[in-house]
């Protein structure tokens, strides 16, 4: 027996132990302090198969050619020619330097959306910007797409998006206090397995356990009712997709039709409570509403909802509203009318009382709050302001010069000539990705920076090959999560790869602004000057004592400052005039003088109740399902696709769809078997799985497939849902994406289909065989 290394990591889904031998990684425990680790640390062995990586440098070979553009259409055709690094990396600095100097730097699209690697050093995306911020800037993005409705409706509503990002009420306070609970979508152990630049320990079981303990009145408004753990005992509502703000809306309005509205709060504590009121109680518009108005939308019993409103006002209520419920036409209604009912019943800033947003989204919203200072790579000083909201990336590329609004502002997208994509996955990420794939020929250069031969990767012009997480030095750390932990290398390289800050030094110093990139520091020089810079802070600002650098690299953890039994608002309730918001008013808005004067129909003055653009009550027929696209439990996102706890959710290397078993009936689907699901945009396959945790008309398929278009029609084959969804903003106003909103249709699939994975990996092996 070899010699067995013990070699502490972490990624966006928690930190572990990788044992190592003999350059191999021979298994994997889960971090001591974890109560619930994510089973995807089991897959991490995935990323050193060399299968899927890009092992060398490439160059697509018709961009070589003709580099100027014109072969775009070629993308994802062509074969790959390998270069050696210092060629690469030569053609890279020569094409940001022939952009920026022929059309300007806002010619340079580096928004580069993804979640990369939790390392807080290696930070891809933060690295590009911190290159070319050195060089005169880039266009970049705004919000992401988990969140950009809710905190543009918030920001405007409540003066900032505190609320949903981890800083409203804490789980603790809402598990000790809360006797009615609400949950609109999820509080799902799924999803709050990862959490953005690593996580140490994975509480909200346990506070889920309390809340269970205590035997409180919880329910689930959901089309899915395992989106909490069955030993919740909760009522399910099992609610049509899109029609939240509809149920907030008539329980807001019953408590004002009994007169059972807190007046008091509303008076202190709110501004434009008045025509919020006129339009539940139908005076603005002659439809008051209430729990009948509700029930017909959203298909829930109206007796039910006429019940639940006094619960809302006679006992401590908490309403949580999972960020999933804005990433849908309209995005931004349930957030605000969840605020509407939240102050109606007078029940914002009370202990364990009121709204908050996320929780379970990520393994870290609600849980203790980070108070110091987190470690991060600077992005240095923006240089250039253009950018656009995250979400309208294809409308960026087909209509340059077009304008655009946002946040009550009117903008114009840049004509984009380059795009470097570094750790991110817009073939998986965007939605309508048909549409993408027009958009996607029109840049004459795209660069992709990737460990893996990934969708997009193989539709670039030059890809550079990222070493994984393992191959190198890093920490983890955010401010959601209650530890900084260390990221020690594991293993080589693979191949020629380079870690992200190699490459990008490397990129630096053909710019001639290496020392400012680096400013004298290497990989653990840099890693050591994060650290101490959090350690003092946590020392200076709280008293709080962190281990030295090296203590803390050797045991590989460390704790931080944080905030615990958190009441959001509670000195703002108290008194408002002391702790004025940021918003137009200086109180909660629910009416907005802004948006009277802005006039957008498709984000009105008050929450409102606006159909979407996709939903059951437009569907045509009883062969139309409302398509949820939810977060996959095996993997993060598209990462680790191949990997064990990925492939186990699989059939045949492809995705499961999820539908009731009324509608499998009759369709004649069987369980298991290959279905196609399609609409205008476009099909993929999915092996049926026939489950009545499914709300009928309701098909249920995770998004993360490698995109597989097939044959001349372009079927795509691994059940990648983004080939169906729709891509248009939630509203002029956030412009987030509308990826929950969609209609499609489903049928038993008769013709022959590969394994997709399978497929997949001699797609690659053709371009890249060199
Ligand atoms: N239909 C639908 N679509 C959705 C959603 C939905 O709910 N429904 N959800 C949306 C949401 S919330 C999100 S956040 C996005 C996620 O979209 P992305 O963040 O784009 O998805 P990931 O698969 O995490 O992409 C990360 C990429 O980084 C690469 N990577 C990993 N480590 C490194 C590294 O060290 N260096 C470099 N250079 N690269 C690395 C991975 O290989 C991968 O290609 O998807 C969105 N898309
Ligand atoms: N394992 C794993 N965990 C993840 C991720 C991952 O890829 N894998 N991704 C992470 C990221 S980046 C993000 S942003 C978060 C996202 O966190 P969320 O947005 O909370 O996650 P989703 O899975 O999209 O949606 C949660 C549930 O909302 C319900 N839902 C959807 N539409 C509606 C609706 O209109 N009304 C109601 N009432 N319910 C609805 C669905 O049933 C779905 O299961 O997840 C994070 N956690
Ligand atoms: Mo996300």
């Amino acid at each position: 027996m070899g010699n067995i290394r013990r070699v502490p990591h972490c990624s966006h889904w928690g930190a572990y132990t990788l044992l190592v031998e003999n350059g191999e990684i021979v298994g994997v425990e889960p971090f001591e302090h974890d109560p619930n680790p994510s089973p995807i640390i089991h897959s991490v062995r995935e990323w050193s198969n060399p299968s899927r990586r890009v092992l060398r440098p490439m160059v697509r070979a018709g961009w070589l050619e003709n580099r100027d553009g014109g072969s775009g259409h070629l993308r994802g055709k062509d074969k790959f020619i390998p270069v050696s690094w210092e060629t690469a990396t030569e053609l890279v600095a020569g094409e940001i330097d022939r952009v920026r100097q022929n059309y300007g730097n806002a010619s340079i699209f580096a928004g580069s959306y993804g979640w990369t690697s939790c390392g807080r050093l290696h930070h891809a995306s933060s690295l590009l910007k911190r290159t070319l911020n050195l060089v005169g800037g880039f266009t970049g993005h705004v919000d992401t797409y988990s969140i950009a409705a809710g905190p543009v409706i918030l920001r405007h509503t409540l003066g900032s998006d505190e609320a949903c990002s981890g800083q409203a009420n804490t789980l603790d306070s809402i598990a000790e206090n809360t006797e009615t609970l609400v949950v609109f979508g999820a509080l799902s152990p799924r999803t709050a397995q990862s959490e953005a630049g690593g996580i140490g320990s994975h509480t909200l079981e346990k506070h889920l356990e309390r809340i269970a303990e205590r035997g409180i009145r919880v329910l689930l408004v959901s089309p899915l009712r395992d989106d909490l753990p069955e030993w919740m005992n909760a009522e399910w509502w099992p609610i049509r997709p899109n029609t939240d703000t509809a149920l907030m809306l008539g329980l807001a309005g019953e408590l004002v039709k009994a007169g059972r509205h807190d007046r008091d709060f509303l008076a202190r504590c709110c501004s434009g409570s008045d025509r919020f009121i006129a339009y539940l109680d139908g005076s603005a518009d002659g439809i008051r509403k209430d729990a009948q108005w509700a029930a017909e939308i959203t298909g829930l019993d109206a007796e039910h909802i006429r019940a639940l409103a006094p619960a809302l006002v006679d006992t401590r209520s908490m309403l949580t509203v999972s960020w999933s419920l804005q990433r849908a036409h309209h995005g931004e209604q349930p957030f605000w009318a969840a605020l509407g009912l939240a102050a109606v019943a007078g029940q914002i800033g009370l202990p364990g009382g009121g709204v908050g947003f996320g929780y379970g989204s990520l393994g870290g919203v609600g849980a203790p709050f980070g108070l110091g200072k987190s470690p991060a790579i600077s992005q240095g000083l923006k240089s250039l302001d253009s950018f656009i909201p995250v979400a309208r990336v294809t409308d960026m590329l087909l209509n340059p010069g077009d304008t655009f609004t946002y946040q009550g502002q009117t903008r114009a997208y840049p004509d984009i000539r380059l795009v470097y994509w570094a750790g991110g996955n817009p073939y998986h990420h965007h939605q309508d990705i048909n549409r993408l794939a027009e958009a996607w020929t029109r840049p004459e250069t795209i660069i992709v920076q990737d460990p893996m031969w990934t969708p997009t990767a193989q539709r670039a012009d030059i890809v550079l090959p990222a070493s994984t997480s393992i191959e190198r030095n890093d920490l983890a750390g955010n401010k959601r999560s209650d530890y900084i932990l260390a990221m020690h290398k594991a293993i080589e390289p693979l191949g020629e790869a380079r870690s992200d800050f190699e490459i990008f030094n490397g990129i630096a110093r053909h710019l001639g602004i290496g020392d400012a990139f680096n400013e004298g520091r290497d990989e653990m020089a840099w890693i050591r000057y994060l650290y101490e810079a959090t350690r003092r802070d946590a020392g200076e600002r709280f008293g709080f004592e962190m281990p030295e650098f090296d203590a803390f690299w050797q045991q590989g953890h460390a704790r931080v400052p944080v905030r615990e039994n958190h009441t959001f608002l509670a000195g703002f309730r108290q008194d408002p005039q002391a702790h004025p918001l940021n918003t137009e008013s200086g109180l909660i808005v629910l009416g907005s003088d802004t948006l009277a004067q802005l006039q957008y129909a498709d984000c009105p003055e008050h929450p409102a109740w606006l159909e979407p653009a996709e939903w059951l009550g437009k569907a045509a027929d009883g062969n139309e399902f409302h398509l949820v696209s939810h977060q996959p439990s095996g993997r993060l996102h598209s990462q680790l696709e191949a990997g064990p706890s990925s492939r186990a959710n699989k059939r045949n290397g492809r995705e499961q769809v999820r539908i009731n078993p009324v509608d499998a009936a009759r369709l004649g689907i069987a369980d298991g078997a290959t279905v196609r699901l399609w609409n205008a945009r476009g099909a993929c396959l999915a092996a049926a799985s026939v489950d009545d945790a499914v709300r009928q008309g309701v098909a249920i398929l995770p998004t993360g497939a490698w995109f597989t278009p097939t044959g001349n029609s372009g079927l795509e084959i691994a059940g990648n849902p983004n080939v169906l969804t729709l891509d248009v903003p939630t509203s002029q106003f956030g412009q987030g994406c509308s990826a929950h909103t969609c209609l499609v249709r489903i049928e038993p699939y008769e013709g022959l289909a590969p394994h997709a994975i399978d497929h997949y990996q001699r797609t690659i092996a053709a371009l890249a065989d060199a």
